[in-house]
């Protein structure tokens, strides 16, 4: 197994690959889309965007794919630092919002994303993570949950405000709709949903395939049967199981976050870990650590919640992962540099636990 970070990406930059390399990481897993562009109720050095119920930010330009020497550059940089590019995470809703609500743009966004994953294999970039889901990250709070009082994030309650037009995936997509009626988006039901990733699968998993790129599916964050009156894909770990066998293609994976899992109100922990690690499709990981479910869970420091991260560790050896494992989230801490500190942290006790089970 291997230890990553992932920078968000306003923080793709010399000082913060120096920092990953320093704090163990071999690997890098970087966001392209900003999520702050635009966007209100964000402070400097924020890291975990929570946004209005405009979202995070504006989506980015339409018309303007990743370049691949964007992406060239990218990995060039990570490996002046000495650090290999796992993956991207996230599409730009502006690239594919329509793939998502089965909206009139869906062909050109299926060539989009088609697009996308050509660059990345000839860039050698092997895992594209995504969230196939309408609200997005959506309908989380900040508070001092974890200890000490260090700032994190959790579930207040449910959030089930209307999606107005214009938003998709918790940014806006269309930057007129937020200063005019915009409408509401239909809530689409679980089987819709379902059946809108069967069909992306189908369209774009053979180009993923050739180009030796895997795409990897994140579980709903927070995952609650609805957010804002749109269904939710896997907000159950068992739901999981139905994404790897919708589609046999190797390059059909998770990006399996364990935080998410946890927070889930059925199923144990380290039998679902177990369950798919076995199966060999874990594109790569997100390992962070919660109190309590949905909709009332925080994210604690790692060592700190109710999953016992070393076990999982331990599972995840036993079943011979050899990829990439990455904090997520962590919570800030008290210093001039909350973001890093608080990743510092979860970073040692990560490397602590892949040392101690070599
Ligand atoms: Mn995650």
């Amino acid at each position: 197994m291997k230890l990553g970070l992932g920078l968000y990406r306003h923080m793709l930059t010399a000082e913060n690959f120096a920092f990953a390399k320093q704090a163990g990481a071999t690997h890098i897993v970087a966001h392209l889309v900003d999520y702050f562009r635009g966007g209100v109720g964000h402070s400097p050095g924020d890291d975990q965007p929570l946004g209005s119920d405009w979202g995070w930010g504006l989506a980015g330009d339409p018309e303007r794919l990743w370049t691949v020497s964007e992406l060239r550059e990218l990995r060039a940089a990570t490996e002046d630092a000495g650090l290999t590019l796992e993956a991207i995470e996230n599409f730009d809703p502006a690239h594919w919002g329509d793939i998502l609500l089965d909206g009139p743009k869906r062909p050109q966004q299926i060539e989009n994303v088609k697009t996308i994953l050509r660059r990345m294999g000839e860039v050698g970039i092997p895992i594209m993570g995504y969230n196939f889901s309408i609200a997005g990250v959506a309908g989380r709070t900040k508070g001092r949950y974890a200890r000490g009082g260090a700032s994190s994030v959790g579930m207040e309650g449910p959030y089930d405000l209307p999606m107005p037009n214009g938003l998709v995936w918790n940014m806006v997509v269309d930057s007129s709709a937020p200063s005019r009626d915009a409408g509401l988006i239909p809530p689409v039901t679980h089987a819709q949903l379902w059946s809108r990733l069967e069909r992306f699968l189908a369209e774009v998993l053979p180009v993923a395939e050739a180009a030796g790129v895997r795409l990897a599916l994140h579980p709903d964050d927070p995952p609650m049967p609805t957010i804002r009156g749109q269904a939710r894909l896997v907000y159950q770990p068992s739901m999981y199981q139905r994404v790897i066998d919708l589609n046999p293609s190797p390059s059909n994976q998770l990006e399996f976050c364990v935080g998410s899992l946890a927070e889930m109100t059925e199923g144990d922990i380290y039998d679902v870990v177990d369950q798919y690690a076995r199966q060999h499709r874990l594109g790569y990981v997100h390992l962070r650590n919660v109190r309590d479910k949905v909709p009332h869970y925080k994210e604690t420091f790692i060592d700190d919640g109710e999953v016992d991260v070393l076990r999982v560790l331990a599972i995840l050896k036993r079943n011979r992962f050899e990829g990439v494992i990455i904090p997520d989230h962590a919570p800030q801490m008290s210093c001039a540099a909350p973001w890093h500190a608080g990743m510092a942290f979860a970073m040692g006790y990560l490397r602590a636990g892949l040392q101690s089970l070599a």
